[in-house]
């Protein structure tokens, strides 16, 4: 494959409803998604960052500069066989997993269209459809909260998972286990506590969580470990898990029994996919991450949990629950069974609307 050219496109759009996590509030999404070219054949991507360092230490703005600066220059008009290559290309850019992700997810939607063949297809992908969570913000009071998981498990979703930080956590907890006593509830902290606040989740493991995800400190394996070998609830990570080598140490200490997976988090598909093959040789299930993503982001993740040890519900939901109006066609819509169908047609299977994102953009630039 040769790649002749990269577009960045910046995109503005407001959600639907704020989400506020232990490290805040987002009201509005800025967005860059990359498309690569090889001749007039297109594969898109989307950087997965946000627009602040607080969940990782990527925005939108370095990943733009690292793929502008570092990244293009390095794929645009050279050869590769082997889309596993890519990596080895980029290898001496420390980090940046986001931006090398929304570049090489490109390659492999372009990949898969010139096969003709879908994405989950060329993933070696198994399931014909997936199963679907939700993420639910922290709200401005436990009635609200109540209210939004009473709507979402109507509409179908399998897996409800609330975001929980120091003073929204036991009590808000067993208020909605009082409500719902039999969904599968799960909490995720954002790395909001430490070892000190182990009776807090002492007291969780009360009401038969699913998984706890990511309790304490963004780049920690070790006081994870600590805290699972004190509690019953099993450990999920997401923050602190960046490529194989993480998720091998992480389940050899004994770190966590669940990993939540994030294209962009770990730098693509290829490393996501010896991560999944990994954690599935140890009998370790993971599930797929959401990071309020546009259509883009979320078709390819749709791709990603088509693989065999996808076994528990991700946050991956519909199109309407982020956005007035998605930027592909159609929107993703989940089933009144909570489920996706997992698309067929040649590479994302979803068609990017070049008229709705030409209305959001703010910024765009060609490589060559
Ligand atoms: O920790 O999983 C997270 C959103 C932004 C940053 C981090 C996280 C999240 C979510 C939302 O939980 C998942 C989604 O619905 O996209
Ligand atoms: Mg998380």
């Amino acid at each position: 494959m040769r790649i002749d050219r990269i577009e960045l496109t910046q995109i503005h759009m407001p959600l639907v409803h704020f989400f506020e996590t232990s490290f805040g509030r987002t009201y509005e999404r800025t967005i860059v998604l990359v498309r690569v070219y090889s001749g007039e054949e297109v594969g898109w991507g989307e950087v997965t960052a946000g627009e602040t360092p607080f969940y990782s230490h990527e925005t939108y703005d370095t990943a733009w500069i690292v793929i502008k600066k570092f990244i293009a220059p390095r794929i645009l008009n050279r050869e590769f066989e082997n889309l596993d290559d890519v990596s080895d290309i980029w290898r001496p850019i420390r980090g940046h997993n986001m931006a090398k992700a929304a570049v090489e997810t490109a390659l492999w939607e372009l990949e898969a269209r010139r096969r003709g063949l879908s994405l989950s297809r060329l993933l070696g992908g198994t399931r014909p459809e997936i199963e679907c969570g939700v993420s639910i913000g922290i709200q401005e009071n436990v009635f609200t909260l109540l209210k939004k998981i009473e709507t979402e498990v109507h509409s179908g979703y399998r897996r409800i998972k609330i975001k929980i930080k120091p003073g929204w956590d036991v009590s808000v907890v067993a208020e909605v286990r009082k409500h719902f006593p039999r969904i599968l509830l799960m909490g995720d902290a954002n790395s909001a506590y430490t070892l000190a606040d182990v009776e807090v989740f002492k007291r969780l493991d009360e009401f038969h969580l699913m998984m706890i995800e990511q309790p304490l400190h963004w780049n920690d394996l070790l006081d994870h470990a600590e805290l699972q070998r004190q509690i019953k609830t099993p450990i999920c990570l997401d923050e602190s898990i960046h490529d194989v080598e993480d998720a091998r140490k992480a389940i050899e200490i004994g770190a966590c029994q669940i990993i939540n997976m994030k294209l962009g988090r770990v730098g693509g598909y290829s490393e996501a996919r010896k991560i999944h093959d990994l954690a599935q040789s140890k009998g370790i299930p993971v599930w797929c991450g959401g990071m309020l993503e546009s259509g883009i982001g979320r078709v390819h993740n749709i791709a990603l949990s088509s693989l065999a040890n996808f076994k528990l519900p991700g946050d991956v939901s519909a199109s309407l629950r982020y956005w007035k109006q998605d930027i592909i066609d159609p929107e993703v819509e989940v089933s009144p069974r909570g489920t996706i169908t997992v698309p067929t047609g040649p590479g994302l299977g979803y068609r990017p609307s070049i008229e709705r994102i030409e209305k959001v953009t703010e910024r765009h630039e060609v490589l060559q």
